[in-house]
């Protein structure tokens, strides 16, 4: 049996899509070419058992991509071919075969590897509460060899492991011309022409590259989350990925399509769903996080100042005031501060259960609607939300600042977390003196509440650069991005514990995806906040 669901994933979006055509078409008419380039196998390897590596074991060299070629392979023989780095494609081979007679199908088993443990452990028994049938494994039947077997559906993986079902006794199969088309909405060219970062440091530089290559690798004809897992548009990503994208791809036109999809599927009250499916038809997803809801103005925001078009955010305001409306009736008529229990909606923040979301709420919150505010001085529009910025801003301080500790605290327990100060701080409830002395108070407190997945550390990492403490921000960069990159990662994983490889938002970590959208940031940070020169 798996584990059951969270509770707060069981609440479904309360509203019904008012499906609003005409931005649907807008989002058409920016839909993507899909690159496409072919890459091959660099060697065919295995894993050894080792307790003193990351993953538990150590890569081995067993032969070359040639040698495979002729080498024949039947039942029970099982291998892996290693890609040299992660890659999003279709992948294909040609299946020979020698013997005297073909006179049965080849039964394969083909597993897709991001990391090691999708191909060194047994998937069969993951025990995680999302859907396992998100397991990069497939069995396909070969008839008739020798032939070109080439795989339909798209996977994401570093490594592919072939395990030989069966062929007969009367013949076996040979591997040759093994490729992965590999696919994504920015050309090899673009990639390659990203200019370097303004710095000589080596880590950063790889966090640089790493970072860059998980954004690559989820940008096809939205902006995925990972294209493993869960491939579709979540909002909360979104934002990470169009900041990230500005500062090296700058795809403008990518970033409108995924902000006109999430318009054309806005809800009777307003509302946004947290994610979006664009198969088989644009539709949205039940599922409804409110901080990603509120985001929606900021991302609006963001796209203007970047890419100047300030005609789409004219057309997308009347979507950026709805998708507060939810959020704001979080806020208590008597304090003014964001109270979770007025509702049993999804607060998301980080996937971390025990952070309590309101202190960090109440900074987001605050946060989009200056940032709407800003957006509607851009646009010549008057300020909306001033009145609530006011009351927001004196109960930041009077609700969840504790002026002893000089730190933001949150719910009865007073709980200290990463992200309460985090928030508090983009949104500019305390002077940046102030916000950075909480945050480094923070950091130096080992009770207080770490956040879990990456989305939760750059929330932090951003704070850090807005408040001027641009050091911490570079230490965090290279001790957290920096222990990916030296555990392996050439994309950053959606879940990271330096103790503790196993840690899952989703309680088996054989779910998790290692090319996950939310982690690409440190590109970003590095090139607009900390080394605008680069
Ligand atoms: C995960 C998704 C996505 C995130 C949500 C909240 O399931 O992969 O990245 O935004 O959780």
């Amino acid at each position: 049996m798996s584990t059951p669901m969270p509770d707060n994933q069981a609440v479904a979006r309360k509203t019904t899509t008012q499906f609003n055509q005409k931005f649907a078409e807008v989002a058409e008419s920016c839909r993507p070419k899909l690159h496409e380039w072919i890459e091959r196998p660099l060697e065919v390897m295995s894993f050894k058992p080792d307790t003193s590596a990351w993953f538990q074991c150590h890569p081995a060299h067993r032969m070359t991509i040639d040698e495979l070629a002729s080498t024949p392979v039947g039942k029970g023989d099982d291998f892996i071919l290693d890609f040299g780095g992660h890659r999003v494609g279709y992948f294909s081979f040609h299946l020979g075969a020698v013997g005297n007679n073909i006179d049965a199908p080849c039964r394969l088993r083909l597993t897709f590897g991001e990391v090691p443990p999708d191909v060194t452990e047994n998937l069969a028994d993951c025990k995680s509460w999302i859907s396992t049938s998100w397991l990069p494994d497939e069995v396909i039947n070969v008839d008739w060899l020798p032939t070109n077997v080439d795989m339909p559906r798209r996977y994401s993986f570093r490594y592919v492991r072939i395990q030989v079902i069966d062929t007969s006794q009367q013949y076996r199969a040979l591997f040759s011309d093994v490729r992965v088309r590999a696919v994504s909405s920015v050309s090899p060219e673009t990639f390659n022409s990203v200019p370097a970062l303004n710095d000589s440091r080596p880590l950063l530089h790889k966090i640089d590259a790493v970072s860059q290559r998980t954004l690559r690798n989820c940008m096809h004809t939205v902006f995925e989350d990972g294209p493993r897992r869960d491939r579709r548009l979540w909002s909360g990503d979104l934002r990470l990925q169009a900041l990230t994208n500005y500062a090296t791809f700058k795809d403008f036109a990518l970033v409108k399509r995924c902000l006109y999809m999430f318009a054309a599927v806005a809800g009777a009250d307003g509302s946004l769903p947290a994610c979006l499916y664009e198969f088989p038809t644009l539709h949205a997803a039940s599922d409804y996080i409110v901080d990603y809801d509120a985001l929606f103005g900021a991302m609006v925001y963001d796209y203007a100042v970047a890419s100047s078009d300030l005609d789409t955010a004219r057309d997308l305001w009347p979507t950026v005031v709805g998708s507060l409306t939810t959020a704001l009736s979080h806020l208590s008529p008597t304090t003014g501060a964001f109270d979770s229990a007025r509702s049993d909606l999804w607060k998301f923040l980080d996937w971390d259960l025990t952070l309590h979301a309101d202190a960090g709420m109440h900074g987001v919150v605050l946060y989009c609607c200056k940032r709407v505010d800003a957006l509607a001085e851009l646009l010549g529009y008057p300020p909306r939300y001033e009145a609530a910025i006011a009351s927001m801003t004196a109960a930041a301080t009077t609700a969840f600042y504790d002026s002893a500790a000089g730190v933001f605290v949150s719910g009865p327990a007073h709980q200290i977390s990463w992200l309460s100060q985090a928030w508090l701080a983009l949104a500019g409830a305390l002077p940046p003196d102030q916000s950075m002395a909480a945050l480094l108070r923070t950091m130096k407190d080992p009770a207080a509440l770490k956040p879990l997945c990456p989305y939760g550390w750059a929330t932090f990492a951003e704070a850090l650069a807005v408040c001027g403490a641009k050091e911490e921000c570079l230490k965090l960069l290279e001790t957290y991005w920096g222990g990916m990159v030296e555990r392996g990662a050439d994309t950053f994983w959606e879940c990271f514990d330096p103790k503790d490889y196993r840690k899952s938002p989703y309680q088996d970590y054989r779910n998790n995806s290692y090319c996950h959208a939310w982690s690409c940031s440190p590109a970003w940070l590095l090139r607009s906040v900390l080394f605008p020169d680069s």
